[in-house]
């Protein structure tokens, strides 16, 4: 597939989805919105994908929604609809692919762009790397899933001041307050990422599609419509080859190939 505001690598069973239009930090468009939708659902599609990396290109993660096409919507857009078409579908997108997502995080991710790396299931971020919840700047309230997924990894707090501050938290003060896994020096991202992402991509990565699915869905359930959840998934995950595999190389002394089947 051809894409022009994004840039899509395979190699070792990780699709790396760049977000790329770095003279506007990575601002999400139209296009940008549909084609990092249609990226995703390729790497969805692609069996040979075991693990997704997204990232920016240049200083930034993104900016958020492009507040230059703004300028140009009409007295009639409806910008409910715009969220419904565009951010809610890349956010469904990300959360329901059923292989791990890393936000690489390489600079500022605001507004919108922060919604989404907020979407991915591991944050890795460069220590350059900034969140802001900019939507309050321009009169807004939060999308991209951000009301839903920021309380719930910094508590109703912090993420309700994120949100009406709109203030920059830094990569430091993300790692304290678990909004990312890691946080590591800019010249190191690409490599500490590739070696999470290998090492995600040579897993069980059928068991960590199946984990993903029962840990967002669980959000949403009772203790004990989650354990019932988690029997009806381990039931899916006991008959994979790579359980087998597991077993035996535990048995034989020897680390397992994992296959993701
Ligand atoms: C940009 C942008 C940008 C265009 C930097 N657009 N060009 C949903 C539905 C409908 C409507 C609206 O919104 C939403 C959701 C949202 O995402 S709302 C939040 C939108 N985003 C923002 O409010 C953030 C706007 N950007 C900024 O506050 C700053 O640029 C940050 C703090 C991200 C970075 O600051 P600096 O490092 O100082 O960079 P800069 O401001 O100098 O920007 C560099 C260039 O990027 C500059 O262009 P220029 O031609 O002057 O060099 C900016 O105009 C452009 N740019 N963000 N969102």
């Amino acid at each position: 597939m051809n894409y022009e505001t994004i840039l899509y690598d395979t190699a070792n069973n990780v699709a790396t989805i760049t977000l790329n239009r770095p003279e506007s930090l990575n601002a999400f468009n139209d296009p940008m919105i549909a084609e990092t939708i249609a990226a995703f659902k390729q790497a969805r599609r692609d069996a040979g994908v075991r693990c997704i990396v997204l990232t920016g290109s240049g200083r930034a993660f993104s900016s958020g929604q492009d507040l230059k096409d703004v300028q140009r919507w009409e007295g009639d857009f409806s910008i409910g609809e715009h969220v419904r078409r565009g951010y809610n579908g890349l956010i469904m997108a990300i959360v329901t692919v059923e292989k791990p997502v890393i936000a690489a995080v390489n600079g500022v991710a605001a507004g919108a762009g922060c919604g989404v790396a907020l979407a991915a299931d591991l944050r890795i971020a460069s220590h350059k790397a900034s969140f802001i919840q900019a939507f309050s700047r321009v009169g807004l309230v939060p999308d991209s899933g951000s009301t839903w997924t920021l309380p719930r990894l910094i508590g109703y707090a912090r993420a309700y001041e994120m949100a009406i501050t709109a203030e920059r938290v830094t990569a430091e003060k993300a790692l304290e307050w678990g909004l990312v896994n890691e946080v590591v020096p800019d010249e190191q991202l690409t490599e500490v990422v590739a070696a999470w992402a290998r090492s995600l991509a040579e897993g069980p990565t059928l068991a960590f599609g199946l984990t993903k699915r029962a840990m967002r869905r669980a959000l949403d359930l009772s203790l004990a419509e989650a354990l019932e959840y988690e029997s009806y998934l381990q039931e899916i995950a006991g008959r994979s080859q790579d359980f087998q595999e597991g077993v035996r190389a535990f048995t034989e002394k020897r680390d397992p190939t994992f296959k993701g089947q």
